[in-house]
């Protein structure tokens, strides 16, 4: 057991077939006021997914940031192209995290931003020589890998003309997507965090990532700190979720087709199980998280949770019809699910507890997409995208 963590081990668990209520404690009180929420259940449960899940992460080290001084235009003059070096002072020989940061041109105050956390490189999303090649590849074979291969899904143009910005890295950087020992981040820290079972796993990494883009955009005074929305697609949504879950800074967060370990419930017998994800890709959570694979139902939380904790803030789900092994209809139960928490907090919740029809926006701060057509990010999918940040952004 984690030294922070006097926490039930797994076979004390009760077990839950039905979705623990997010305000009730561990140890049963329920709770009903703000500071309650803030002070007693919002720890609590973070440190739940921690232990349980995702793992500890260590405290930021002392970072510095390079940034490349010459700007360059971008989208035939549409946008300017920063390229920013996040450095970690500390611990020695952690690989610095690439940014791209485009800005709409002429810039007309500080902007609103989109972080997204992409897969494939940042010379992906867009064809333009200027951004460098990745410098690491995590996919074996990588036709996906070519300069401007993501162009399609990450829609840059459309964004900058909305008047938002994109920041965006490659998870490559942080850690790859692959269970070969000893890579990514996590390891240069082993020696300061030892959590053992408990330690943070891939998702965990890759969302704590989002958050360094975040220290940066902090001190950068074209971007609007205040408005800073998150996106990931699939694995990455996953990633997503936990960096709007534990990084209050995030003032909005999307997470596209996130399925099972994100916005789906792990008690589902629809989709991707708990099973199976922690057998295809045990990484992505901690060595914790192994043992519920047969008995999601004894975890004392579910992903209602995780949503609950990015309360009051903005929130979306987005699906698509046919991709059912994200588990769509699952996802608009966990937004059910997390509601109570949101209305406590006075922040709304769920415009419309039906389910909203194929095509139509869901925009509350518990917000909710459905498209036609299967896994992917698309422009219909940014659409949606932009209308929820217009609508929670004011712009
Ligand atoms: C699948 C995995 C999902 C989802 C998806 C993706 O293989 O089972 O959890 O993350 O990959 O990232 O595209």
């Amino acid at each position: 057991m984690s030294k922070r963590s006097p926490l039930p081990e797994f076979s004390e668990l009760p077990l839950q077939p039905e979705l623990p209520d997010p305000l009730r404690m561990l140890d049963g009180l329920r709770i009903t006021n703000h500071k309650d929420w803030w002070e007693r259940r919002r720890p609590e449960l973070r440190r739940l997914f921690e232990h349980y899940m995702y793992g500890y992460a260590p405290a930021p080290p002392p970072l510095e940031f390079r940034v490349e001084s010459a700007p360059a235009t971008a989208l035939r003059g549409k946008a300017t192209l920063k390229l920013v070096t996040i450095e970690f002072s500390e611990p020695e020989g952690i690989p610095p995290l690439e940014l791209l940061l485009l800005l709409p041109k002429p810039l007309r105050g500080p902007v609103p931003v989109f972080v997204g956390i992409n897969f494939s490189g940042n010379h992906t999303l867009l064809a333009d020589p200027a951004v460098p090649e990745a410098r690491c590849h995590q996919l074996e074979v990588h036709p996906r890998a070519a300069r401007g291969a993501a162009a399609g899904a990450w829609c840059v143009e459309q964004i900058i003309d909305r008047g938002y910005g994109l920041a965006s890295f490659h998870t490559c950087d942080v850690k790859p997507d692959r269970a070969r020992p000893g890579e990514g981040i996590q390891h240069y820290f082993s020696a300061a965090t030892e959590h053992g079972p408990y330690d943070w796993a891939t998702l965990r990494a890759w969302a704590w990532a989002a958050s360094r883009v975040v220290d940066y955009l902090e001190t950068d005074a074209d971007v609007d700190a205040r408005r800073i929305a998150l996106v990931g697609h699939s694995r990455l949504g996953k990633a997503a979720l936990v960096a709007g879950a534990f990084d209050e800074r995030i003032a909005l967060t999307i997470a596209l087709q996130s399925g099972c370990g994100g916005a789906a419930p792990s008690r589902s017998s629809v989709g991707e199980s708990v099973q199976h994800i922690t057998s295809a890709f045990p990484y992505w959570f901690n060595a914790e998280f192994q043992k519920f694979a047969a008995e999601p139902a004894r975890l004392p939380l579910d992903q209602h949770c995780l949503a609950a904790l990015v309360a009051p803030r903005p929130l979306l789900f987005a699906n698509a019809v046919d991709d059912t092994w994200a588990n769509p209809v699952g996802q608009f139960e966990v937004l059910r699910a997390a509601a109570p928490v949101y209305q406590l907090l006075g922040a709304g919740g769920l415009q419309s507890a039906r389910m909203p029809s194929v095509g139509e926006l869901q925009s509350g701060s518990l917000g909710y997409f459905l498209r036609a057509g299967t896994h992917s990010m698309t422009a219909e999918d940014w659409s949606a995208f932009l209308r929820f940040a217009d609508q929670h952004f004011q712009q």
